[in-house]
């Protein structure tokens, strides 16, 4: 039944779908920590564990409450100094160009639009982020490409809990079925489902390895024309 229902709606995971922006924001956490001569260094491996935690400043609290030696804790304070230097680190990265949207999805965003689609975000990231990152990727302002931007200043639990993609469905009045997400990594896969939507995973490179089993679909790329048969027909795209 579900099925019969058009989907109306296309929502983005941000960070690793549109964009591979995790470089760029683990480099930026360990110029922070350097910036307050803080003797941390995230690796790739610690990264991809740390991963498992959304959002900048709750990623910072938990290495700090398990990873980190007794002698090395830090205090909320220095937490929210750290992850407001991240940001500044990061915001630069991005202004000079390092990161890039994802292949494919210039297009498919812009298909998708011609065919009348609404297109929304999904993230745990900030909005500043996103805008940042959109106006210079796509030279466009956020707003006159999404109809709705869910960030993770605007929700008390970021993924995997679902309030950021419900409140996607509260704001554009939306039900689950009119709506497919695009995601990444498993813990934003959990969070779409938990909100009952539909979900295609296309992993990105932190995500290769994680458990992809309550996929809808599995993307290998963001080119229209290697999506599987059966979600293209669902899409009418
Ligand atoms: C991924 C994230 C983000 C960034 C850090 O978000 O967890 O938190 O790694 O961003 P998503 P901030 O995949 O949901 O887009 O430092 O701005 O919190
Ligand atoms: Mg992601």
């Amino acid at each position: 039944m579900s099925d019969r229902i058009e989907i109306q709606c296309l929502i983005f995971d941000f960070d690793g779908t549109l964009a591979e922006t995790e470089e760029a924001h683990r480099k930026a956490f360990n110029k922070a920590f350097n910036s307050i001569k803080l003797n941390w260094h995230w690796d790739q491996p610690i990264y991809k564990k740390l991963l498992q935690i959304a959002g900048g400043k709750e990623r910072i609290e938990f290495y700090n409450k398990s990873f980190s030696s007794n002698s090395k804790k830090i205090s909320s304070k220095d937490i929210e100094d750290i992850h407001l230097q991240k940001t500044k680190f990061y915001s630069q990265s991005v202004a000079k160009g390092c990161v890039q949207l994802r292949p494919g999805i210039r297009k498919l965003l812009e298909i998708a639009k011609y065919n009348k689609k609404e297109l929304a975000i999904s993230t745990s990231t900030s909005r500043d982020n996103v805008a940042l990152l959109l106006k210079s990727c796509l030279n466009e302002n956020p707003e006159d490409v999404f109809s709705f931007i869910s960030t993770g200043d605007l929700v008390q639990k970021k993924k995997p809990n679902p309030d950021l993609y419900k409140l996607v469905l509260a704001e554009m009045n939306l039900m689950p079925e009119q709506c497919l997400a695009f995601e990444d990594s498993r813990i934003g896969l959990v969070s779409a489902k938990r909100a009952n939507i539909k979900t295609a995973v296309n992993p990105s490179q932190y995500s290769a390895e994680d458990n992809f089993d309550e996929a809808d679909y599995f993307l290998t790329s963001f080119l229209l024309e290697q999506f599987p048969k059966s979600l293209r027909r669902r899409l009418a795209l």
